[in-house]
């Protein structure tokens, strides 16, 4: 099932889509209709399936949840890591440890306060002149980390401030609309295996595409299972939150975010996440 949001009677309201148009699930946000499918004890399928409206609306998707809290990983594919490590000079291979230990580097990223959907503006920090997105597979989860689905997300960092001092880390990751997600969320059953997806991304600038890159999920250095398993160690995150898998794709300096820039992320399987990008103070 593909799963997310429309804004429809101007609410925020869950939908299921099919053939490119959505059925409303009224009264309902993802987030509710989670909350609720867990209270009933009923799968998010079963309840979507059973409150959608027949009908089918030509309303396009915006943010497929406005999640609790988004968390990240990192270094999980090498390229992230070896090309992380050669920007520094000094403690040469902290990035590369990472790869290589059983813990997985994870970090807060934030809340739906700086989350964006399709087409919505993507951050470049007015502080920053090396801001790039990081294109990369997500879960959506419930209870006690079940994996309700997967939606493609864009980490957008300012790479500059992370390069300058690890310590400035979440500043490079977190600040207004430093993560894309959408368009749709496709649930595991029809999802599949999540190790065998291309993940592509384009940058385009007044219509020439000055970036592209791709990347296969096979070169996932770690079980997302594993990457969850960590995640919720002593920390009982809440459902309806998201956690980014990593990047598999580096988006080098001479391509830096500028603004009016178009970044498009397509993952197999989900679709086309696609955001101008835009200066925030
Ligand atoms: O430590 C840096 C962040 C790494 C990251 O976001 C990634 O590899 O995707
Ligand atoms: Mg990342």
């Amino acid at each position: 099932m593909r799963i997310g949001q429309i804004r429809w009677n101007n609410e925020i309201t869950a939908a299921v889509f099919e053939d490119n148009a959505a059925r409303p699930i009224p009264e309902h946000t993802l987030q509710g209709l989670i909350e609720r499918s867990e209270k009933q004890n009923v799968s998010l399928e079963e309840l979507a399936a059973e409150h959608a409206l027949r009908h089918l609306e030509q309303i396009p998707p915006i943010i497929p949840i406005n999640p609790r809290e988004v968390w990240a990983c990192g270094c999980t594919y090498e390229m992230s890591a070896s090309f992380r490590d050669a920007e520094h000079g000094t403690r040469e291979g902290f990035y590369a440890y990472v790869y290589r230990e059983p813990r997985p580097e994870i970090f807060f990223k934030g809340t739906a306060r700086v989350c964006v959907g399709p087409n919505k503006p993507i951050g470049i920090r007015a502080d920053s002149s090396f801001t790039a997105p990081e294109p990369e597979m997500a879960v959506v989860l419930g209870a006690k980390g079940r994996i309700l689905g997967f939606t493609v997300a864009n980490d957008v960092s300012a790479w500059d401030i992370e390069r300058e001092n690890p310590l400035y880390l979440p500043q490079s990751k977190v600040y207004t609309a430093c993560c894309a997600l959408g368009p749709v969320i496709v649930t595991p059953d029809e999802f599949g295996d999540p190790y065998s997806k291309n993940i592509t991304c384009t940058i385009r600038r007044a219509d020439t595409a000055i970036f592209q890159g791709s990347v296969n999920t096979s070169q996932l250095h770690r079980r997302v299972g594993t990457l969850i398993e960590y995640l919720y160690r002593a920390n009982p995150v809440p459902s309806g939150s998201v956690l980014l898998t990593g990047t598999g794709i580096i988006v080098k300096e001479d391509s830096a975010l500028q603004a009016g820039d178009i970044c498009s992320i397509s993952i197999d399987g989900i679709g086309e996440l696609s955001n101008p990008a835009a200066i925030v103070e």
